[in-house]
């Protein structure tokens, strides 16, 4: 039909075979290309029945996210899947790999569809900040029902082919996806199985008619977790009609609803963090073909939280691991919290009760570093001082084998000079995971003056196979997240001083997405270890260092910034701090004001903007969206915000770049002066996403 869409005939059946790599997007030939093959086997008298398949690893993953946002072209996709659904003769969808938004609802006008046993199915347009806008929000609920319709539409979550066959999903899980498709046909057609249109079948809707409860119920258990976003909510709103709206005109309102989503601000976000994060895989200044080197087995160095962790993300993706520490107590302690993490997920039904041993199976416990000769990546988790690194890395020079990669879980060490001990420099890179390491899913890959590329390459794609978002950054203190944070630290912390209440500017930060203020975070983390190397360093922070004073060192004392009453996580605010923070800046002579909520905000982000700048400007990140994945992947950057550099450019650079300098003026404050690319970006009316890839 066309170079993206063929028709292969065998006898009476047609295959109309969609081409489209890498992931059979419907771009505007696909669409054109279903239409004309569908109008063709139509009129043509000797086609009985029609499979509709693809090539290549999956059948069409869905729209082609590239078109949106830009004049839509014809056909439409609701009016691609009409004309499959008004089909006279019978069509099937032969699924394999993932069918996913649009491609599912592709699969959803079909009369039947069959699929591999390992194929997904899914509409995750919520992902994006959308709904499924060509009919998915109908035809699914028909299909499987309204409580697992409306629970894969806000969710966006996909499902396997055993449970979408025992939902009325597909009809038959089958071998060779076309060729099981094609068998299936051939039977259909001899039992003369009636044309299923899901349009027209209302049978798994009528007791969530007959009792909305039904409905409700899974909707708002879907919509649990959802803060901020538009998406969710229309997606359910829409499901919703399937109960009492006409098909066609809930049609018409599920496009409204897309067209709508599709310009707004959260989707944009959303597309923009998708291809950040596939773009922060695409390492740049390295010579092209540059290969990883294979790892099949993983050393890590530390048992505590931070190493078993690390072990964790490896060993879930099957990779076997070796845990090594410097005693048997350590160990066995560390080998005891990785079982009873795996047994409580297996007990909450996130893996199978088997697993565990499984995965178990893959963790060898070593006690001593000689133990890490047989590994091909070797990540430190130790103590984060320079001198133990140093100390750990002179060791895994003289017992790693050649060729292994050296990988350090520092926060913010000198990845250089821990490489410098070593007598392969080139071997040695940070890989800095974040806690807890087995959820997060950011891992920052520190490229140090003298890793190799391939090397580096192998951090890259070890981190994807274990389901983590790489991003590679250059060597700075605290790298490109903790380099930011510590600029926003600074902030919250003067702002106590000026005015603010902790509950106050962590209420602000939390209302804007990003799910814990820096007060509640460093209750979290421990104020004791901040207090500690403030001593270490001879510095003074007179609010905190009263609260450790005090004894108050966050969750662990059951008190810091705020209070924590029997044993709960939840901060409460505590009239003694308020007390404490008052008295503090009594005595310091300070004049406290009120502090508006919108200061707050800038104050906490256009400073991490800034320092986002002066990452690129020393071409510590490649890429400003490589600086929004950290964000969005290690810190809890709200997805529909799309990363703070994203985020700067919906602002507008001159503003921010005006409020800064207005800042430091107001606090006499010079490291909040804008940075010299800021200022020019603003100055030209330009933006971060202007600015092409440098080398990290
Ligand atoms: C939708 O369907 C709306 C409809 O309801 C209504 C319309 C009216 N478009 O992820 P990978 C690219 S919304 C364009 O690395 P994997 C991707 O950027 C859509 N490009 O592979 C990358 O390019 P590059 C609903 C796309 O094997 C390359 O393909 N569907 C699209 O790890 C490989 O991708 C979704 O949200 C696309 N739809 O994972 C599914 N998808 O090589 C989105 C991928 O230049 N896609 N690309 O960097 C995915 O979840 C994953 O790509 C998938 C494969 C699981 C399919």
């Amino acid at each position: 039909m066309n170079e993206v869409v063929k028709v292969e005939r065998h006898d009476a059946i047609a295959i109309i075979k969609i081409n489209n790599p890498p992931v059979n997007a419907l771009s505007a030939a696909v669409r054109q290309g279903i239409a004309a093959a569908i109008r063709s086997v139509s009129a043509d008298p000797e086609v009985k029945g029609v499979v509709l398949a693809c090539e290549g690893r999956t059948f069409v993953a869905g729209a082609d996210i590239t078109e949106f946002g830009k004049p839509p072209q014809s056909p439409g996709l609701g009016e691609v899947i009409a004309g499959i659904e008004n089909c006279p003769k019978p069509v099937v969808a032969a699924i394999h790999g993932t069918a996913l938004g649009g491609g599912l609802e592709l699969a959803l006008g079909c009369h039947f569809r069959v699929a591999t046993k390992d194929a997904r199915m899914g509409l995750p347009e919520v992902k994006l900040g959308l709904l499924p806008g060509a009919g998915g929000t109908q035809r699914l609920p028909r299909a499987v029902g309204p409580e697992l319709g409306v629970k894969m539409v806000v969710t966006g979550d996909p499902i396997g082919a055993a449970e979408a066959l025992k939902n009325g999903l597909i009809e038959e899980i089958v071998e060779g996806p076309a060729s099981g498709a094609e068998a299936f046909m051939r039977k259909a057609i001899a039992e003369k199985r009636p044309l299923r249109k899901l349009r027209d079948d209302d049978s798994k809707l009528a007791a969530a008619r007959a009792d909305r409860k039904i409905f409700t119920d899974a909707a708002a258990a879907a919509n649990k977790k959802n803060r901020g976003m538009d998406a969710p909510l229309a997606c359910a709103e829409a499901v919703s009609w399937t109960l009492d709206v006409p098909f066609d005109e809930a049609l018409k309102k599920e496009r409204e609803s897309f067209v709508k989503l599709v310009s707004g601000d959260q989707s944009k976000a959303q597309r923009y963090a998708f291809f950040a994060e596939r773009e922060a895989a695409k390492v740049s200044g390295i010579p092209d073909g540059t290969k990883a080197r294979p790892v099949e087995r993983v050393a890590v160095l530390g048992a505590g939280t931070m190493g078993g962790g690390i072990a964790m993300s490896f060993v879930n993706a099957g990779i076997p691991v070796t845990i090594i520490e410097t005693g048997e107590e350590p160990l066995n302690r560390g080998l005891g919290i990785i079982r009873k993490n795996y047994e409580a997920t297996a007990a909450r039904g996130g893996m199978p009760a088997d697993a565990v041993e499984k995965r178990m199976s893959l963790l060898m416990g070593k006690v001593g570093l000689e133990n890490v000769k047989d590994a091909d990546l070797i990540i430190e988790a130790v103590f984060e001082t320079m001198a133990v690194k140093k100390e750990v890395f002179t060791a895994l020079d003289k017992h790693a084998k050649p060729g292994a990669v050296l990988a350090s879980n520092t926060s913010y060490l000198n990845v250089n000079e821990i490489g410098s001990v070593t007598k392969r420099p080139q071997d040695v890179l940070g890989m800095h995971f974040f806690s807890p390491a087995n959820v997060m899913k950011l891992c920052e890959i520190v490229r140090a003056d003298k890793t190799a590329p391939d090397a580096l390459m192998t951090a890259v794609t070890i981190s994807k196979k274990i389901a983590k978002v790489p991003a590679v950054v250059g060597v700075c203190d605290g790298f490109v997240g903790n380099r930011m944070l510590s600029a926003r630290s600074k902030q919250s912390e003067k702002l106590l001083f000026e005015g603010a209440l902790p509950q106050q500017v962590d209420a602000v930060v939390t209302k804007f997405g990003i799910p814990m203020g820096p007060f509640a975070m460093g209750d979290l983390a421990g104020l004791d270890i901040g207090w500690r190397s403030r001593k270490d360093r001879g510095i003074k922070s007179e609010i905190a260092d009263a609260l450790c004073e005090a004894g108050r060192f966050g969750q662990k004392t059951g008190k810091g910034y705020y209070k924590y009453e029997g044993g709960s996580r939840s901060p409460l605010s505590d009239p003694d701090v308020e007390k404490l923070i008052i008295d503090t800046c009594a005595r310091l002579g300070l004049k406290r004001r009120t502090v508006s909520d919108d200061e707050i905000l800038e104050r906490m982000v256009y400073p991490m903007i800034n320092e986002g700048a002066r990452i690129l400007e020393e071409g510590i990140a490649a890429r400003p969206s490589d600086i929004d994945v950290v964000w969005l992947y290690g810190y809890g950057w709200p997805v529909y915000r799309g990363g703070p550099m994203f985020y700067a450019d919906q602002v507008g650079l001159k503003h921010i770049a005006d409020r800064l300098s207005f800042y430091a003026k107001q606090n006499n404050d010079p490291s909040l002066e804008p940075a010299p690319l800021l200022k020019r970006l603003a100055a030209e009316g330009k933006t971060f996403a202007s600015l092409a890839a440098k080398a990290a």
